[in-house]
């Protein structure tokens, strides 16, 4: 049916939004051509403004795990909305996702909500600043944790694929405080403990990092980050907007054993709506206006739209064999990548995590941003584009995961693979 609709409103779309979208990953630059513009989504399916259909593998970029418009969701938020939209006064929902929340991540004793990933690690950073009273902070070349200036340094994602790693207007003297190590290199973490002159707050690190395509931490990292924060008295913050709920329902943190001092999360505990959410220990979390001296607010904080999606997605999540199915469709769509590609003689590493995985088109393991950087993206582009040809829907960049959720069905994963088939051929 062609996507001449899309074309049209992307003509418009570019003249009000820079660059015609509201997230610059969404804009295809790293993959060419026009984006699609989506009119409707439902189950594993999402439909463009021309009527095409696709096998949605962005899910909103994570949180649609359940497929789009789960029909419980649906129906929760309409009768929410019945009753009014935002207060800006608490209600009861907030308290009730909270109790979902701390029992998911037992690390964490209270939460504060917010309505974004980027406004959880923000207020993250700003809290460890405020506890520590130190300004350094360590992240990941090639992990991105949203768009706050201090965390805007090497970031991956939109950030990576659009090569703009470190952005114009983060002031350098804020910049400064921002570390850059090597993800699975303990040693250059110590380096920066061992010479930051004014002292480090905190390490930030995805829980399984998806943001310069899926990287997995080796035996021992992340182990070794918590023991290396408490040799220092630098708190161990651990994002988990992207891993949270994606490799089983409680995040990285239950995969790797590991207590972290402070945890983020957002997408999947919105349920598609704007939730965010940051939390940890109580002397740290009681550091927090009004309780503490540490200012963060939000007008739609806790929204009661989005804390009404943010449970009944957990509550669907919780049910049996969720995640069996879930690594079950994953394992089944990576499998078949691999041995298409290896029968096409096109080197691929597939790294996986839970419910999410990147084919990364190089020769070599992928551990680090240094390996990612090295991956052969006009490749990927060939491939992203003859794969949607064949109406498959893939993250249009080298640098980001790919997403399964509940919705997609043995139909799917069969269709998936018959289109890797015809992509691969001659790639
Ligand atoms: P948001 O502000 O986009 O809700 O969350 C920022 C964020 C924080 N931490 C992690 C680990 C994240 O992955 C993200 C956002 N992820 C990207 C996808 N790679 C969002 C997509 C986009 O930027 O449009």
């Amino acid at each position: 049916m062609g996507t001449k609709k899309s074309a049209q409103i992307m003509k418009k779309a570019q003249k009000l939004i820079p660059g015609g979208v509201n997230s610059p990953v969404r804009a295809f630059k790293a993959v060419g051509g026009n984006p699609l513009f989506i009119s409707k989504a439902r189950g594993s399916k999402i439909f463009d403004a021309d009527g095409n259909s696709y096998i949605d593998y962005i899910g909103s970029w994570g949180p649609a795990i359940l497929g789009h418009a789960h029909p419980k969701v649906i129906s929760a938020i309409k009768k929410a909305a019945d009753k009014g939209t935002s207060f800006g006064a608490p209600t009861e929902l907030e308290v009730i996702l909270a109790e979902h929340t701390l029992k998911a991540f037992p690390s964490m004793e209270m939460v504060r909500f917010v309505s974004s990933g980027t406004e959880a690690t923000m207020s993250a950073l700003r809290l460890a600043r405020g506890y520590t009273k130190r300004d350094g902070i360590i992240k990941f070349e090639g992990c991105y944790h949203g768009h706050s200036d201090s965390l805007l340094v090497k970031a991956g994602s939109g950030a990576a694929t659009l090569g703009v790693p470190d952005s114009p207007g983060v002031p350098a003297d804020l910049a400064k405080h921002t570390y850059n190590a090597t993800f699975n290199d303990l040693d250059s973490v110590k380096a920066i403990f061992e010479s930051a002159p004014e002292g480090i707050a905190c390490v930030i690190m995805e829980g399984a990092p998806g943001n310069m395509g899926v990287v997995l931490p080796k035996d021992g990292f992340v182990q070794g980050l918590k023991e290396m924060c408490e040799k220092y008295g630098a708190l161990l913050i651990m994002d988990e907007v992207m891993s949270g709920f994606r490799l089983c329902y409680g995040g990285a943190q239950k995969i790797y054993n590991v207590d972290p001092d402070l945890t983020c999360l957002g997408k999947v505990i919105g349920g598609g709506l704007p939730v965010g959410g940051f939390g940890g220990k109580r002397k740290i979390m009681e550091m927090l206006a009004p309780s503490g001296p540490v200012y963060q607010a939000g007008t739609l904080s806790g929204n009661p739209l989005a804390m009404t999606a943010g449970i009944e997605t957990l509550k669907l999540l919780q049910k049996k064999g969720t995640y069996e199915k879930l690594f079950k469709s994953t394992n089944k769509l990576c499998e078949g990548i691999k041995a298409i590609a290896a029968r096409r003689g096109v080197p691929v590493q597939v790294a996986v995590a839970g419910s999410m995985f990147t084919v990364f088109f190089n020769e070599r393991p992928v551990a680090s941003w240094l390996d990612a950087k090295t991956s052969d993206t006009a490749r990927f582009g060939k491939y992203f584009s003859r794969m949607l040809k064949n109406g498959i829907y893939l993250p249009p960049s080298q640098f980001e995961a790919v997403f399964v959720g509940m919705a997609h069905t043995n139909e799917d994963i069969e269709k998936t693979l018959e289109a890797a088939e015809k992509s691969f051929k001659g790639l």
